[in-house]
Formats: structure tokens, sequence, C-alpha cells
């Protein structure tokens, strides 16, 4: 199974309470306040791992909930905080905080006293209420909708009401999603000249909580889109140590796969084949195109094209479709450099197709190549290479 977008409950430990405990011991009179200080909750963490490929383990464990810190204790003991729990997730994880809706008592106000006192808020999606710790009392602030929309900062990604918390994107990157509850202090602490045995200690913090959306955004900087059958997975494979399944039939990858080109300096590219798109993929039609999410992140896209048009289709067709199932997406990936490659060009039709479409494309260089032969492919290669290297050097 590929899990690439989960919704998550995470929640920090609690700060264990101060204690409030006297000293007591043989020949020791009136010993004094010796209770100790209580642990800090543990936190929720989440640090990238390059060994992972998708979100699995989430999908499976929805609630991230750390270890609360303990108590203190008399003697002055102080207690354990609470052990941080470490979750690993895919480089290319993005972290969104999802609204959440909270019934919030108004503040007491003197005019809104009596019988046109309004009821409780209900927080709506893209409203976002915040308490706020001001002088020792809790003030309300409210972030309306119409103020955040009309801010220029937003992310055209954004759904209403979330906000972008972390990218996650190399390996061991840390990031603490809730941080734990800070442990309150022992009664030992408060004791002054003037008051020697003070009988009470701080509470623990609450620890931090929320909902969020993961959403796995596979990072590769080459992306492989064509129609099913195109021969992406063949290409992949011919390319690098990847095996992906490859068969005659449409839809035959179901969720992307990656693979490591290695030049033989060493210099590597990552690649990435994601399933077939069809003309329709914006309305649902085949896999849909929510898996174009992987290919966001690509700095180049390569436009594989069937030149035997074995589907009996015209390559221009298929060309077309494919740009403007792209633009219905994301309008950004037409701008993203792209190399259009011809495929099959084994075959015996396949030249009389690619002059016919070599007509119609006048501007864009298209590479031939037949990946199940390994015909053209080092020319390919390298021009993938300057392609990268050329938006590499003007980022
Ligand atoms: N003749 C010929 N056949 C090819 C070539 N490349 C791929 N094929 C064949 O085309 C068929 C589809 O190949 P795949 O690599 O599975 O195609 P895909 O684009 O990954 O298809 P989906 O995963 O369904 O989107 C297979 O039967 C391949 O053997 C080629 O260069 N020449
Ligand atoms: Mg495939």
């Amino acid at each position: 199974m590929f899990v690439d977008e989960i919704k998550i409950f995470a929640q920090a430990g609690h700060g264990g309470k101060g204690c409030v405990a006297l000293h007591r011991e043989a020949y020791v009179a009136k010993g004094g306040p010796s209770g100790g200080n209580g642990g800090g909750g543990g936190s929720v963490i989440l640090e990238a791992d390059h060994d992972l490929n998708n979100l699995i383990n989430q999908f499976f464990k929805p609630r991230l909930i750390a270890q609360e810190g303990e108590p203190g204790m008399g003697k002055g003991m102080d207690g354990h905080a609470g052990r941080d729990l470490i979750i690993k997730v895919p480089c290319g994880t993005m972290v969104w905080r999802l609204p959440r809706k909270e019934t919030i008592e108004p503040l007491p106000d003197e005019e809104t006293e009596g019988p046109s006192k309004p009821p409780p808020m209900i927080l709506a999606a893209g409203e976002r209420a915040t308490l706020r710790s001001v002088g020792g009392e809790r003030a309300l602030e409210i972030d309306w909708t119409d103020e955040i929309e009309e801010s220029s900062t937003v992310d055209k990604d954004v759904r209403p009401g979330e906000e972008l918390v972390a990218d996650l994107t190399t390996n061991g990157q840390r990031f603490v999603l809730c941080e734990g509850g800070r442990g309150g202090l022992g009664n030992r602490n408060f004791a002054t000249s003037r008051r020697q045995t003070p009988r009470f200690a701080q509470p623990g913090e609450p620890g931090d909580e929320g909902d969020f959306r993961f959403e796995l955004r596979i990072i590769a900087e080459i992306g492989l889109v064509g129609y099913p059958n195109a021969g992406k997975s063949t290409l992949l494979a011919a390319l690098s140590r990847a095996r992906p399944k490859v068969a005659p039939y449409p839809f035959t990858t179901l969720h992307p796969q990656i693979g490591i080109l290695e030049y033989e300096d060493h210099r590597r590219l990552t690649i990435c084949d994601v399933p077939g798109l069809i003309e329709g993929a914006h309305m649902n039609v085949g896999l849909g195109h929510k898996f174009l999410r992987h290919i966001r992140r690509c700095k180049i896209l390569v436009i594989l094209l069937d030149m035997a048009g074995t589907d009996n289709r015209e390559p221009w067709d298929d060309y077309k479709n494919l740009l403007n199932e792209l633009e219905l997406y994301d309008p950004e990936l037409l701008n993203r450099p792209r190399l259009v490659v011809a495929n099959k060009m084994d075959e015996a039709v396949s030249e009389s197709n690619l002059k016919k479409f070599k007509r119609r494309i006048t501007k864009t260089p298209v590479i031939s190549i037949a990946a199940a032969f390994d015909l053209g492919l080092p020319k390919f290669k390298q021009m993938m290479r300057e392609a990268v290297e050329d938006e590499e050097s003007t980022a």
C-alpha cells in the first residue's frame, strides 16, 4: 500500500506537577520545604529519513502521543522527563496544521452581559483562534479568514484554514511538531525568608497538541509524464537499478516509483515515474491526477510519447492532452523546463509518425529513443543532465 497523504493527531506530553513536601528527618526539626520539580513532557518530533518512501507508518498509527513528565517527589527529587516521540517520515513530507473547531466562551464584558449576550462562538474552517497568555491572564486572539486571504504571502497550495508548518526535505532534518509542557516547580522553589513553608507548588504545563495533515511530495530531479503504456517504467528500468513492473496493459504503475541514475563521474539524478496520465484525469478519469503532486518538485519534466501509436492514438494528441492535464493540475508545471521524448522508435511506423509530429512541434527539440532496446539513451542521459545543471545554475 502506498500512502502519500494522511491526517494525524499529535499530542506532546504534559509536564509533571511540582511536589509539595516538607522535610522530615530525625533530629531535624522543621526541615523546610523539599518538594521536587515535575519532569518536562516529551515532545513529538518528526525526522526526515531517506530510507522511507511513503507515509504508511502514520496510516497505521495516526495518533502520535508523547510521554508525560513524572511529578516531582519529596526529598527534593525531581520527576523524570517524558521521552520524546521521534517519528520518521520520508524526505519530501510537508506538514500542514489543520484548523480546529473549538467552542469558545466569550470573554466577560459588561456590554454583552444580560439578555443580548451572544451565544458561544463556533470557529469555522478558515478561522483561527489562539489563546495567548498576557500578564498571567489568557487573552483570545482571532484571525479572521478575510485577513488571511488578503495577505500577499498566502501560498496557493494552502487549503482553507490550513497552515504549512514544516517541509522536511533533507535526510536527518528534524521538526518539533508539538512541544512538551514544562514541569511544575516544587514547593522548595517558593521558600522565602518571610514564607519559609510554602504549601503550594506549580502544576505542570500542558503539552502542545493539534491535528495535522502530512503530505508527501517526492523530491526528484526528473519527473516522467506520459500516457499509460508509453514506456515510462521501461525507461526508468533502463536508466536506473529500479525494477518497476512493466506490462503491455494500461495503468501497470499504480503509484510513484523512484530510480537513481548514476553517471560515470558518480553524479546522481533521481527520476520519478508516476502512473499514466490520460485525457480527463482532472475529472478523475483513469487514476485521476492527484499523483502529479509527486512531480511538482521536479526540476525537469520528461514528456514521454508512444511514437508507435500502440494504443491507436496520435502522438500529437497525446502531447496536447498531457500538457492540458498538467495545466489543469497546476499551471506552473507548464513553465517547468521539459524534454519531449519519442519512445518506441524501434517500431516500423514510428519514423513516419515522428516526421508528422515534428511538423507540428517546431520549436521544441524531440529526442528519439527506444527504452526497451537501449537505443538513444546515452544522448538522452546527457541532455537530462545538461537540463538539470542549467536549471540549477539559474536557480
Ligand atoms: N517496441 C517497444 N516497446 C516498448 C518500448 N518501451 C516500452 N515498451 C513496451 O510498452 C509496454 C508498456 O511499457 P511500460 O513501461 O509498462 O509503460 P508505462 O508507461 O510504465 O505504463 P503504465 O505504468 O501503465 O502507465 C510494455 O509492453 C513494454 O515492453 C520500446 O522502446 N519499444
Ligand atoms: Mg509504468
